[in-house]
């Protein structure tokens, strides 16, 4: 959790919470700049400090069938080194969210692209604080085999079921440690959105 190291250091450093408002800052504006195409799509690269640029949202991650009303999101554990590669696609607290129209399907086809650690997913409610392992799942089948001892590198395996209850959820690796430690991103459920949309968002605690 570099990061975390740095932003904490730089808070101790200016002793309060501007310094810390400002580090935040830093990042919202990388995302903006990011959106805007200013900056070049990157693979998101092991250092994950304040200068280091926002992950880039991977347009093929996400498959919209509207006729079946049924969305397959790839989603891939350890995709980068970020976070000492406890991340979802690149991305750690909550740094990217999956929003589906309620009723929708939703299929996640999910992979382990960590070589070292592994990984599982599951959906969960969201909740303060975080897990520090597996707990139920908000919908029914939503969580992958082996959740407590995660599939190894390579592995994979779907999981399907309807979105159907409105609201605000987590996407949590179950591996004791790792969600907690910041391998989560976020699932809306939306009563308003027509389309599912995938998208970065400010990275924070849940
Ligand atoms: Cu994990």
């Amino acid at each position: 959790m570099r990061s975390g190291v740095v932003t904490s250091k730089l808070f101790r450093l200016a002793g309060g919470r501007g310094s810390f408002a400002t580090v935040k800052a830093w990042s919202v504006a990388g995302l903006v700049a990011v959106a805007l195409g200013a900056a070049p799509p990157v693979a998101a690269c092991a250092q994950d400090g304040p200068a280091a640029p926002a992950p880039a949202v991977d347009p093929s991650w996400l498959q919209v069938d509207t006729v079946t009303k049924t969305v397959t999101f790839q989603l891939v554990a350890g995709l980068t080194g970020l976070n000492g590669a406890l991340n979802f696609n690149g991305f750690r607290d909550g740094g990217l969210t999956l929003t589906v129209p309620v009723g929708w399907t939703v299929v996640m086809h999910f992979r382990n692209h960590d070589g070292m650690l592994p990984h599982s997913a599951e959906v969960i409610a969201d909740t303060h604080p975080l897990p520090t392992g597996p707990v139920a799942p908000a919908f029914p089948h939503a969580f992958t085999l082996r959740l407590d001892q995660g599939l190894i590198s390579e592995q994979t395996d779907d999981m399907r079921f309807i979105a159907d209850r409105g609201g605000s959820y987590l996407i949590f690796c179950g591996v004791p440690g790792h969600g907690a430690a910041g391998m989560w991103v976020r699932f809306e459920v939306s009563g308003s959105v027509r389309k599912p949309l995938l998208a970065a968002t400010p990275a924070g605690p849940p």
